[in-house]
């Protein structure tokens, strides 16, 4: 069956998700209708570099053939089970992923913030039963300026009001540290209610905020010498996006618990997942959590083909190599030249550039608007923060041309 042909145009379809659509987000003013690897087209056939990847969940490239080949073969085959039956895929994905990251298991969910509230209760579970914490009076550290989901558990770790403001009242049994304080972390695991420590390796909605090198190993041996979970929330740095499989991998600092997401599929399906040991997976007993959607079978065989796909595109490695051109070339021409940026950071291809002006200016905002009109996508964060994540498999030359880009566009740009 031909599938229906779009005939309306950007504004028409900006008007229906206006009239008939929750105004939960403020999407720049462009109507994407096709992608295909680092490129996307609009409505009217404008093609754009796409400097978001969906915030780093098409790592892998639009609509890669050999996800597709994957998703389109299983569809056909056998969707969805529950989990009330097995099916012929979820055992080979587990295997596959469990030893890719070298964990004894994984509890398949579909949003990362599923993972993390998945993290969460294996946590609070691992405490009850293993640490010995009193009923109910489990507690999970999270840093200042962390983003892991919109759930009322997620909004309920977040220092930023526009994630919790107005959406009280909040779970209780979350505690927050500053990020990269390695002293004040200390403090908070003294407590033996403490059953973990979540965070992201690199703050990504905060604004790429990179800490300091040594932070993960010494998270890891604070939380070893405290008797405290390391839950590492790699939905967005995991995956090649930062130069590594993962984040954590720069340092030794294995997470007792890995939460993974977006990229997990490509951006082809929601794939999420928490991977542990026996010893923290196995305190959750059959019927104590799960979801309908959760380790389904067109679920999984997308996900190994998006995994297949890191691994013999050599993604990470790609990534280390082009972000290190990505940031040295902003630093040159942009931060060294312009008043207008403070500074590039990054690790991989999660980088950002912080402009010089308050958060709440709209400078950010329409610099973005005008690098759209030259071709390339990306959205600030946290008002003066402009975040640029391609998909991993952007060429070199791809990336040369997309610094030109922005760096025309930012010398260019007129308060
Ligand atoms: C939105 C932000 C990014 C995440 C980390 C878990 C999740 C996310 C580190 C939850 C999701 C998304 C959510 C999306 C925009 C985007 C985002 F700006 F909101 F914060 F990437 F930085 N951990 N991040 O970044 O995964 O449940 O969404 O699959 O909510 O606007 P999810």
């Amino acid at each position: 069956m031909e599938t229906v042909k779009n005939t309306l145009s950007s504004a028409q379809l900006m008007q229906l998700e206006d009239k008939y659509g929750a105004h939960n987000y403020h999407p720049l003013p462009v109507v994407l209708a096709k992608g295909e690897g680092v490129l996307v087209w609009d409505v009217e056939g404008k093609k754009y570099y796409d400097f978001l990847s969906a915030y780093s969940a098409v790592n892998q490239g639009h609509c890669h053939p050999r996800i597709i080949k994957a998703l389109t073969e299983q569809a056909q085959q056998l969707t969805l089970t529950s989990r009330a039956f097995h099916n012929d895929v979820l055992g080979v994905y587990e295997k596959y992923v469990t030893e890719l990251f070298g964990y004894d298991k994984i509890l398949p969910m579909n949003t990362g913030v599923e993972g993390g509230e998945t993290a969460n209760k294996l946590a609070r579970k691992w405490g009850y039963m293993k640490k010995g914490i009193p009923e109910n009076q489990a507690k999970i550290i999270f840093a200042h300026g962390n983003f892991w989901g919109r759930t009322l558990a997620a909004i309920s770790t977040s220092d930023d009001p526009s994630s919790f403001k107005g959406f009280g009242p909040y779970m209780p049994g979350y505690e927050l540290v500053p990020y990269n304080d390695i002293p004040a972390l200390e403090e908070a695991l003294k407590d033996p209610n403490v059953a973990a420590f979540m965070v992201e390796p690199i703050q990504g909605e905060a604004g790429v905020v990179v800490p300091d090198e040594g932070y993960l190993a010494a998270v890891r041996r604070l939380c070893t010498k405290y008797n405290v979970l390391f839950i590492a929330d790699e939905v967005q740095t995991g995956i090649a996006r930062t130069g590594k499989l993962l984040a954590t991998d720069y340092e030794d600092a294995r997470p007792d618990i890995l939460v993974l997401g977006k990229a997990l599929s490509g951006g082809v399906f929601p794939v999420s997942a928490a991977l542990a040991d026996d010893e923290i997976m196995l305190c959750i007993q059959p019927g104590e959590h799960g979801s309908t959607f959760g380790g389904n079978p067109l679920a999984c065989a997308v996900a190994m083909a998006a995994l297949e796909v890191v691994k013999e595109e050599k993604l990470a490695e790609k990534a280390f190599h082009l972000g290190e051109i990505f940031r040295e070339r902003m630093q040159k021409e942009l931060v060294e030249v312009s008043d207008l940026v403070t500074l590039v950071r990054g690790r991989g291809l999660l980088n950002a550039i912080v402009i010089n002006d308050s958060p709440d200016s709209s400078t950010a905002w329409n610099i973005c608007v005008e690098l759209s009109k030259n071709g390339l996508l990306a959205k600030p964060t946290h008002g003066n923060i402009i975040r640029f994540a391609p998909p991993l498999v952007i060429t070199e030359e791809q990336l040369h041309e997309c610094c030109d880009i922005i760096k025309n566009t930012i010398l260019n740009y007129q308060k």
